[in-house]
């Protein structure tokens, strides 16, 4: 270790938590920056971040007559998304893991993380970075410490998490009364090389590796690796839960707000739910939509029985494609001013610009080359922004309370061209959890992989729960207790499709429709038809004032083809069984019954 590196690791800046100095200064001798900065968070220590990378040309100032405080950043070529296949949970056991992650035994996973590390920071500083997931007075809330070699990442923690001086007093805190239960990851961009990239998870040590990229999922370990996977684990040990869910709440005109959790997979609409502009109509009678969380919900039980949420995030990534004034009124609102932009286009004025986005055109491609269509979109699919949630009009001072907001409805949804249909209700709470598991969605560009293919996504969950999914689902039916006073489950699909292809359903701010027949159906007020699938409305149960649907559309979003349900069981018998013997009896107990309801 060099000279400036002792100094700093020995008696510069230092901690009051032992645990912390000791691993900062282990991850020093290892990876031998030439400096380290703690990070406090400070507004004058992001403006000099941004000022460094804007000098290194990393990051370019966008027009700041349009688009005061926003920047681009353009992410290496081959580094543009979540890396599922090079991503891991190490648990000692590998049946702990589950046929739902990719696994590597602990100590092999540090011997060739450690090799990769080492000595990656020469000539760069090393960054620590607490942050706070959650708000920081709340009980909900859970801490963690990033070490990072890239500068882009400690901006981005900044407007994603609560980082800073503020987190380093609560690990302190916590850290005097008990040993360390901070998140410890460590973070390095290596050489940006595919080859040389891996995402490692080590639950059972509340710890995290991340190597070789410096693009969202896989750098900013606050979001999915810590605020999904390692907390899924510690949710499971202790008793609550960690989910991939928007969390929104709706006032209606009499002034009562109910808040719903909703698990989508990625880039299935989470943001533009979460951020819902209601239909004119609507607006009129006095319904409002309030924003907790876009992608990320903890929930608890309270002392009433009540499941109680917070928002871990305190900003947005969001998918930049597809984001303009009809379908995103409020996250277009959101990212006019000091947003970090990621992977999209520019205009000839320098202003962002996205395939979605109305009004001008793309003069530079992502990859900063003059435009050309014959080389596929001007802005990456994964294109990103990074946005506190405050700038956000629709954002919900409740997503700063400590003890969360109490959720009235679970939402389950899936990018599903055909079969389910627009809403349904689960009967019961275990009913609930096997349409969380039997999940199905098509695929987007949020990961690397093919585009469209259906895959079960249990709860949104497929590529970030921490642990077994057998377990994971056992987990959730334990929640089914005397005195819980648990949310209705719900299932949506925004994306069926007619025989011509188009969706059949305008989706966005209608969708509100259907949250009202939801919040309804809580209250004990709308109606419904019993089917083996569950409740559903039809089409006179929702308020459809204003919209138009085709015999077609009205048929496939509000019927149900008991032919292709009972295929559909067939198929989530089969998905359950591939978890074998650990899979909760009760789940396939329930598989079985609606199954034979539908034979
Ligand atoms: O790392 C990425 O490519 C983005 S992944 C992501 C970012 C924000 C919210 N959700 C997701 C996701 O994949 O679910
Ligand atoms: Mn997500």
């Amino acid at each position: 270790m060099n000279a400036a590196v002792l100094d700093a690791a020995g008696s510069g800046f230092a901690s009051r938590n032992r645990a912390l100095n000791e691993w900062v200064a282990e991850v020093a001798r290892l990876t031998l920056p030439d400096r380290i900065h703690w990070c406090d968070g400070s507004q004058a220590e992001y403006d000099a971040l941004l000022a460094q990378m804007q000098q290194e040309g990393t990051l370019l100032p966008l027009d700041t007559e349009t688009h005061p405080g926003c920047w681009l950043h353009r992410s290496d070529p081959h580094d543009v998304a979540r890396v599922e296949h090079l991503t891991f949970v190490c648990t000692e056991n590998q049946a702990a893991a589950g046929p739902n992650n990719h696994w590597m035994a602990p100590a092999e996973a540090h011997a060739r993380m450690d090799a990769l590390f080492k000595g990656c920071m020469r000539g760069r500083t090393l960054y620590v970075v607490p942050y706070c997931m959650g708000p920081i007075d709340s009980p909900l809330a859970r801490c963690g410490v990033e070490i990072t070699d890239s500068p882009y990442v400690v901006a981005n923690m900044r407007l994603m998490t609560r980082m800073g001086a503020a987190a380093l007093v609560r690990i302190e805190e916590e850290g005097r009364k008990s040993d360390a239960t901070f998140v410890k990851g460590l973070h390095s961009i290596g050489e940006l090389d595919p080859e040389r990239r891996f995402i490692m998870h080590f639950p059972e040590e509340l710890s995290i590796k991340s190597y070789g990229s410096g693009y969202g999922g896989n750098a900013l370990l606050g979001k999915k690796c810590h605020a999904l996977r390692i907390a899924s684990w510690q949710a499971q040990q202790e008793g609550w839960l960690a989910e991939h869910m928007l969390i929104v709440g709706i006032e209606n005109p009499e002034g009562e707000t109910h808040y719903i959790a909703a698990a989508f997979p990625s880039a299935c609409g989470k943001t533009n739910l979460a951020m819902l502009i209601p239909p004119e109509s609507y607006r009129e009678k006095g319904w409002k939509v309030w924003t907790v969380g876009d992608d990320i919900c903890w929930m608890r039980p309270g002392a009433d029985g009540r499941l109680y949420a917070i928002n871990p995030e305190a900003g947005y990534f969001g998918v930049a494609p597809g984001t303009g004034a009809n379908s995103n009124a409020n996250a277009l609102a959101s990212i006019q001013r000091d947003t970090i932009y990621t992977n999209v286009a520019l205009t000839r004025d320098n202003q962002p610009w996205w395939e979605g986005l109305d009004g001008r055109v793309p003069a530079t491609d992502w990859q900063g080359k003059p435009y050309d269509p014959a080389n596929g979109p001007a802005a990456h699919p994964n294109s990103r922004f990074t946005v506190s949630a405050r700038q956000c009009p629709s954002y919900s001072q409740r997503a700063e309370d400590a003890q969360g907001v109490p959720i009235s409805a679970i939402v389950f949804g899936g990018r599903r061209a055909s079969l389910v249909p627009l809403v349904f209700e689960a009967r019961d709470w275990t009913h609930g959890v096997l349409i969380g598991a039997a999940m199905g969605s098509e695929t987007t560009a949020a990961a690397a992989g093919a585009v469209g293919v259906m895959r079960r996504d249990p709860m949104a969950m497929k590529p970030f729960c921490g642990y077994n999914f057998a377990d994971y689902f056992s987990h959730w039916l334990s929640f089914d207790q005397a005195g819980a006073k648990l949310p209705k489950i719900f299932h949506v699909n925004w994306f069926r499709k007619g025989d011509d292809g188009k969706f059949l359903w305008p989706g966005f701010g209608d969708n509100l429709r259907v949250l009202e027949w939801i919040i309804g159906r809580v209250k004990g007020e709308a109606g419904a038809v019993e089917t083996p699938i569950g409740h559903l409305p039809a089409a006179n149960h929702l308020d459809l004032d204003g919209i138009a649907l085709s015999d077609e559309a009205s048929a496939k979003l509000f019927g149900f083809d008991p032919a292709g349900w009972q295929a559909e069981f067939d198929s989530i018998g089969e998905y359950l069984d591939g978890y074998g013997r650990r899979m909760p009896q009760a789940l396939k107990d329930e598989q079985r019954r609606i199954a034979a309801g539908l034979a």
